[in-house]
């Protein structure tokens, strides 16, 4: 069997999602910056050298001390943590990167994380905040990471209270710029959550698929065919052929066609579809599978990875 040794995406149109509030979002960091001590930049460990939004770089990174958080570790290949960091550090001179769970209050990279915040920032330049006595920490990265998870864990770890920002599934859940919440008493912290942000243009295909199937965009902009064809293809490209069992099929296959019908065949679903002259035909349901099988990715039924994986070959 051979397999697709280049992705290639079949639409003309760029992956894209730049809504109004992501432009209005990263104004209104900006203007707070003035009032942070340290950025916590969160991104998703399964795609650790991809998706990360330059801007943040260019136009508020810089002069504050700078954690990068790699959440979603339970779900991300293990084995690969300390290369990753390395890569980070050589490549852009990020030295702190934390591995996290945010299902997990006892996961050690959660409990790093609020010293080590501490620790550079009592070590830093504050400029015009020298003389406050709590300090404030800005949580930034794009769409689904697990901002406003890490907020809430570390609030309920340090105060042990509850949620104070909304989480979930779908990315662009937080909309704006948030008031400044107390995540720590002794030293005084304050964290701030701010909107999930992409690049106004993703010029890498690739990338631009990683991100979606990671949710960094809404399923829907992107078209769960062609996430779920990404999948497949990236599966193949790693000889891992867990889709098989999962999706109905007798052997692996770089049709996606192929793997949808077969799972919708699988899951008993159906779509009726009405034809030009008025009959009704019934079609598997191509949907459901695609969303079946990204759902799996998702769960981690497929393991844990690390989409960027041929990077360190
Ligand atoms: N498996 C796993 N899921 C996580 C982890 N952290 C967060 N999640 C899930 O990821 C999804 C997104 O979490 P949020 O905290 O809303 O992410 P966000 O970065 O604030 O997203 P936006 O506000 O949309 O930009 C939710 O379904 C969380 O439950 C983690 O460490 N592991
Ligand atoms: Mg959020």
């Amino acid at each position: 069997m051979s397999f697709r040794q280049h992705y290639k995406l079949v639409t003309k149109q760029a992956i894209r999602w730049f809504p109004g509030h992501m432009g209005k979002g990263l104004r209104q960091m900006q203007q707070k910056l003035k009032s942070v001590d340290c950025l916590i930049e969160v991104h998703d460990a399964r795609i650790p050298l991809s998706g990360r939004n330059p801007e943040f770089k260019n136009t508020i990174g810089g002069i504050k001390p700078h954690i990068l958080v790699l959440n979603k570790k339970d779900l991300s290949d293990n084995k690969m943590h300390s290369r990753i960091s390395e890569r980070i550090k050589e490549t852009e001179g990020i030295d702190h990167v934390i591995f996290t769970n945010c299902k997990d209050q006892q996961c050690p990279g959660i409990k790093k994380v609020m010293p080590l915040a501490s620790d550079l920032i009592i070590n830093s330049n504050r400029y015009n905040r020298t003389d406050e006595k709590d300090f404030c920490v800005m949580v930034i990265g794009v769409p689904n990471v697990g901002k406003s998870s890490l907020l809430n864990v570390m609030r309920n770890r340090h105060l042990n209270k509850k949620k104070a920002t909304t989480v979930g599934a779908i990315a662009g859940i937080t909309r704006s710029v948030m008031q400044k919440i107390k995540i720590s008493e002794d030293p005084l912290i304050y964290m701030i959550d701010t909107p999930g942000i992409l690049e106004p243009k993703i010029k890498d295909d690739e990338m631009g698929m990683k991100l979606a199937l990671s949710g960094c965009l809404p399923d829907h902009l992107v078209g769960e065919d062609l996430i779920a064809d990404y999948l497949l293809f990236w599966m193949n490209s790693q000889s891992r052929f867990e889709y098989v069992k999962h999706m109905g099929l007798e052997a692996p296959t770089d049709s996606i066609v192929e793997v949808l019908i077969a799972g919708a065949n699988k899951l008993g679903k159906t779509k009726k579809l009405k034809t030009y002259d008025g009959s009704i035909t019934v079609l598997p349901d191509v949907l459901m599978a695609a969303q079946f099988f990204i759902r799996a990715f998702r769960n981690g039924e497929f393991g844990k990875v690390n989409l960027d994986r041929d990077a360190f070959r």
